[in-house]
């Protein structure tokens, strides 16, 4: 797909693959970290039953598609309602964020409308010694107030969580930086003021060109992303264009 990330798998019908087929598209995934496969057709329950070969389902703590519990239904509602213009790894505030996040696009815009992925390997490999040391030696809390408050829902009862600044694929040993501007919001032990002056340059490093990708989206394309390893940003450039995916996330374990 491009140098720092992503591989497109085409000649395969995802609706009928089984457990060995998986294994290997796995050995791809923890490679590239973004798989495309182009030209699907698959209904809510038979994305559903793809996913479900890459561990469970986790629902979205937002809403859900009527009779399908863990799917969510992305609809371009306008630039200003979009809530994923940001960089982010999906639910860092949750103390077991999903490792996969997976999207079927029914209806995709003519022009625009692209989800961007940056790679923390990348982002953490480059560091220096010396700010690796500091980094890895850190632990973020990151909240979900923020978003509660944009779905009308009470900041307080909302999911907090805490989680190493450098994570530890847990398939492949790869180090990553975990942090994300739209849910992290400070380093434990550090001052609100102390954390910004470092996030703020690690915000910048972290999605340097080079370590970025975008997806422009067909109808029938399904994707699927690494929590574990990057971070993704909604582009709302395609104005009132219809855009409709289905979206689902599978379980991770506590990042460490
Ligand atoms: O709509 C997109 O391109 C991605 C939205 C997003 O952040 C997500 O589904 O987790
Ligand atoms: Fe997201």
């Amino acid at each position: 797909m491009s140098a720092p990330l992503g591989a497109i798998i085409e000649d395969i019908d995802i609706s009928n693959v089984d457990a060995a087929a998986v294994a290997e598209l796995n050995k791809l995934f923890c490679q590239y970290h973004v798989l495309v496969f182009p030209k699907q057709q698959l209904t809510p329950d038979q994305q559903v039953a793809f996913a479900q070969y890459w561990g469970e389902l986790v629902p979205f703590p937002y809403g859900s598609l009527p009779g399908q519990p863990n799917i969510i239904e992305l609809r371009n509602k306008g630039k200003k309602r979009d809530v994923n213009q940001h960089w982010h790894s999906d639910m860092t505030y949750d103390p077991n964020p999903p490792k996969l996040t997976m999207l079927y696009a029914l209806q995709a815009p003519a022009l625009g409308g692209e989800t961007a992925f940056a790679n923390q390997i990348h982002a953490y490999e480059e560091l220096s010694d010396g700010m690796k040391a500091l980094v890895d030696s850190l632990t973020a809390k990151h909240s979900a107030k923020d978003l509660a408050r944009l779905y009308g829902q009470d900041p307080d009862q909302a999911s907090e969580a805490e989680h190493p600044v450098v994570r530890t694929h847990d398939e492949t040993g790869a180090r990553a930086l975990y942090v994300c501007q739209a849910f992290t919001r400070e380093f434990k032990d550090w001052s609100r003021q102390e954390s910004k002056v470092l996030l703020d340059y690690l915000y910048a490093h972290c999605v340097r060109p080079e370590y970025q990708a975008r997806h422009q989206w067909q109808a029938g394309d399904l994707v699927m992303w690494d929590n574990r390893c990057l971070l993704h940003y909604a582009v709302h450039d395609h104005g009132d264009d219809p855009r409709l995916i289905h979206r689902l996330q599978v379980r991770g374990g506590a990042p460490r």
